[in-house]
């Protein structure tokens, strides 16, 4: 199949001429685009290894400050969870959903968990190599991508830290001498104490622990969880522990933790702690009942006034509301909008807007008209769009555009060639943008369908 731009009639030698110049000069940006954006420096590259200043994390390398949008995993003990920790996975975030960093929840009790396997018919031993597999897939996918990563020492039903404090320690000692030299990995050395777990017993756990790490990589940035499920940061903000470069866990669930939480957070704020979101949800506390979208905007918006980093919870296709894909998706990475739960769709949406890709992404291009032409012709005309790099045109003979044809061009109109009489044809085309290298796409307009006669 073959595609023409619709030129002008009367080529005049030194139109003809214009035209071949704006050709090259499209291919030539075309082209540029393409390897640019292969090039365009990632979060790792740009930022470097981290450390923690006052109450924000900190580029070692440049000196800014740093807020990573992240995303958790959901547990990488289950199969809601560790099938979506991948390369392929993580660049659909990086890519279209401004993920700038991952978080992989180990939980250490539950099914196939760390310490308790619970009924897991594998040996504790098994499940362990198992899971730090899972956690080594991860942390390579994430520094190709130049993508920090979260290594989550997941506390829940087990209550207290201190119950598995050894196994911590040896776990720890393990990893903090593999990822060493690695800028991207932070530690985050016990998710929700809970279980009337107080700030001293989490200090406790903390203090035997954080050496454990430093001894082999001697600045890690160490994420230390707080009493009542990551709430009480105002608690840990009364007595902070010794050691530089460690920030303190908060998590809420919108639907549940309101304005009273985020109070805790200012208290710990004004108190000087830094502070990192390793956990949020729109849901409620349990996973479930409605979203909330207003009052996760009004954490999202204060999180952001502080340069707070922050983590949703889950990449997973439970039938759970925090989940951010649709429940029982089968797709593991190349989530397009219609993949998301309502969860994930708000989520994408606002990382999108408040990194800024979304104000550079055009908008969606309408009046679409496909009109047969003899000859086997189609031609296309759509409405213009202002401050666009082109247009992008598909065109297929099924509706769900297998083995489409796709072709770019500056105007808005084309011709569609060599078609097969008889045939029904789908095309629909989408703007494209390419801003520093980076190609952003605008969304695909309605389909037409035309079926050619002549
Ligand atoms: C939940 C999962 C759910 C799983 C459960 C196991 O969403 O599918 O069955 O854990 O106990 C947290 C925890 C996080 C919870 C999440 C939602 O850190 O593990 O995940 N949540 O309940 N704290 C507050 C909420």
């Amino acid at each position: 199949m073959h595609i023409e731009q619709q030129n002008g009639r009367n080529l005049k030698k030194d139109r003809f001429f214009y035209r071949c110049t704006v050709v090259i000069l499209s291919a030539v940006l075309f082209f540029s685009g393409g390897k640019l954006s292969a090039q365009a420096a990632t979060a790792v590259e740009e930022y470097g290894a981290l450390k923690v200043e006052g109450t924000r994390l900190t580029s070692k390398k440049t000196g800014e400050a740093v807020q990573l949008r992240g995303v958790s995993t959901h547990g990488i003990n289950w199969d809601v969870g560790y099938p979506y920790i991948s390369k392929e996975a993580f660049q659909t975030l990086r890519d279209k959903y401004s993920v700038s960093a991952i978080r992989l929840a180990m939980y250490t009790t539950e099914y196939y968990g760390y310490c308790d396997k619970a009924g897991a018919s594998e040996s504790q031993s098994q499940v362990q190599s198992v899971l730090k597999q899972r956690i080594d897939t991860g942390v390579q996918a994430a520094t190709e991508l130049g993508m920090y990563v979260i290594i989550d020492w997941h506390v829940l039903n087990d209550q207290t830290p201190l119950k598995y404090k050894n196994e911590a320690k040896q776990f720890f000692k393990e990893i903090s001498e593999k990822y060493a030299s690695y800028d991207n990995v932070l530690y985050e050395i016990c998710n929700e104490p809970n279980g009337g777990t107080g700030w001293e017993d989490i200090k406790k756990y903390a203090n035997e622990v954080i050496p454990v790490i430093r001894e082999n990589d001697g600045d890690a940035v160490i994420i230390v969880g707080t009493p009542n499920w990551s709430q009480d940061v105002d608690e840990a903000s009364k007595s902070p522990l010794a050691y530089d470069n460690i920030m303190y866990t908060l998590h809420f669930y919108a639907a549940t933790h309101k304005e009273s939480y985020r109070d805790k957070l200012r208290t710990a704020l004004n108190n000087g702690l830094p502070v990192m979101v390793t956990e949020y949800g729109v849901s409620e506390a349990s996973g479930a009942g409605a979203i909330n979208t207003a009052e996760a905007k009004k954490w999202l918006d204060l999180l952001d006034q502080n340069g707070i980093s922050y983590f949703a919870w889950s990449l997973s296709n439970k039938a759970e509301t925090a989940s951010l894909l649709k429940a029982g998706t089968t797709k593991k990475s190349g989530w397009a909008k219609g993949d998301l739960s309502p969860a994930g769709k708000w989520v994408f949406k606002e990382y999108n807007a408040r990194s800024g890709k979304a104000s550079n992404e055009p908008g969606k291009v309408s009046k679409l008209k496909a009109k047969n032409l003899k000859g086997k012709k189609v031609k296309v005309t759509f409405k213009k769009l202002s401050n666009v790099s082109g247009y992008e045109i598909q065109y297929a003979s099924n509706r769900k555009f297998k083995k489409s044809s796709t072709k770019r061009m500056t105007k808005t109109s084309c011709i569609l060639k060599k078609l097969k009489k008889g045939k029904k044809y789908y095309i629909r085309v989408r703007a494209y943008r390419i801003i520093s290298g980076q190609t952003y796409y605008g969304d695909y307009s309605s389909v037409r369908t035309i079926k050619i006669k002549k």
